[in-house]
């Protein structure tokens, strides 16, 4: 009999976790055998490369001038509806719950006028909890789509445990944490690049983000320069967004720029993330923390804070450390610990490897497989 499914998977194809988990699940699934549709407005930015089993679907949204706001949630809508009747999809899988999972519950009762029942998973990822689930203008459609998925997923114990206590949720919600293809982190420290940004005294401090708010990467800048007083250092700070402008200035007013290298959005980070010595993740939330664990793969150690998923990721003491939202100066002090102890940074690199582990895509792959069984299953009795 062949297990292998044909699934659709919609995700945000932008720079950021989710789009990033949901296209290396794709390609991962399709390694496998399985045929895989993405479907999205664009096409997803680690997707680039070609496997005859992968296939990318766009949503395009008509310029109509009488819409003042374009209705992209109905064009999804109908796109998925389309290519599930015409690539006879077993399974959709949708990545962020607003507008994917609302569309996708939209799409399967389209389906069903057409005889067809799919089966919609839906994986929930933090900002469409933490942030916009709790604006009162999307909280009824996010319950509304959780509760009408036929499975439900969250990447973290603690982003399941604040949908549930937000929410009225009547579904189960299966915690599946984020992976990372640990075959891809070569952990190689290489002098060649790593002298491009340091001399050879100075250690490197790195943080990735898309700078949104919630990131606080003024936070970054102002535990670096506590850093650099008493310890040449260099930071890297990779991705763009909102607030760069804002660390930027802050960079200048506090006459480091000299020390602060921004790098703007890299589609490979794994390189980048290997000369450094230490992470910096200071945000105000985070469901997970994919590039932490990215880092770690990478063999550094991580500095961030203790909210959301992150200390699922990050363990205090023995990966990095963790501090309550804002408390740059214990941030700075931990960071300082590491860098002053040559001996206690190995081991706590040597820990964020071996945890990193934990998460190999070969741990977690098998827990979304047996999902879509389950429910494939569930569909032909
Ligand atoms: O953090 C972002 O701004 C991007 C966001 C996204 O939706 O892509 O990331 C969220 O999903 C990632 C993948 O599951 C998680 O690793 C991030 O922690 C989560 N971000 C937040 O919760 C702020």
């Amino acid at each position: 009999m062949n297990n292998h499914l044909k699934i659709g998977i919609v995700c945000y194809p932008t720079y950021g976790g989710s789009g990033v988990v949901a296209t290396e699940l794709g390609i991962a699934l399709a390694d496998k055998g399985h045929e895989v549709h993405f479907i999205s407005y664009d096409q997803p930015f680690r997707l680039d490369l070609f496997s005859e089993n992968i296939y990318f679907h766009q949503v395009n949204v008509p310029d109509y001038p009488l819409f003042e706001y374009a209705p992209y949630e109905l064009n999804l809508t109908s796109k998925l509806v389309d290519v599930a009747l015409h690539e006879k999809l077993n399974i959709l899988h949708v990545h962020y719950a607003i507008p994917h999972a609302s569309a996708a519950v939209n799409a399967k009762q389209i389906l069903a006028t057409h005889g067809i029942d799919i089966p919609i998973v839906t994986t929930l990822h933090g900002t469409d909890i933490t942030l916009l689930g709790k604006d009162k203008s999307f909280k009824p459609v996010i319950e509304y789509a959780i509760n009408q998925s036929d499975a439900v997923t969250a990447v973290s114990k603690d982003l399941k445990k604040e949908t549930l206590q937000y929410f009225n949720i009547n579904n189960e919600i299966k915690s599946i944490p984020n992976f990372i293809d640990m075959s891809l982190y070569k952990q190689e420290d290489d002098m060649k690049l790593r002298n491009c940004f340091a001399k050879d005294d100075e250690f490197i401090l790195t943080h990735v983000s898309n700078f949104r708010k919630v990131k606080r990467v003024e936070d970054v800048i102002h535990i670096f320069n506590k850093v650099n007083k008493e310890i040449p250092a260099k930071l890297l700070m990779i991705g763009d967004g909102p607030e760069r402008l804002k660390a930027e200035q802050l960079c200048r007013k506090l006459e480091i720029c000299d020390k602060v290298k921004f790098l703007g959005k890299l589609k490979v980070i794994e390189k980048m993330l290997s000369i450094s010595d230490v992470f910096i993740l200071p945000s105000a939330t985070e469901s997970f923390g994919l590039v932490a664990l990215e880092a770690m793969a990478s063999k550094v150690a991580v500095i961030s804070t203790n909210t959301g998923g992150l200390p699922e990721v990050n363990i205090d003491g023995e990966t990095g450390f963790l501090s309550e939202v804002g408390d740059v100066n214990k941030m700075a002090i931990d960071t300082l610990s590491l860098l002053k102890d040559k001996e206690k940074l190995n081991t706590f690199k040597e820990n964020a490897l071996a945890h990193a582990y934990t998460f190999d895509l070969p741990n977690i792959l098998p827990q979304y497989e047996a999902v879509y069984k389950e429910l494939s299953c569930k569909m032909k009795s």
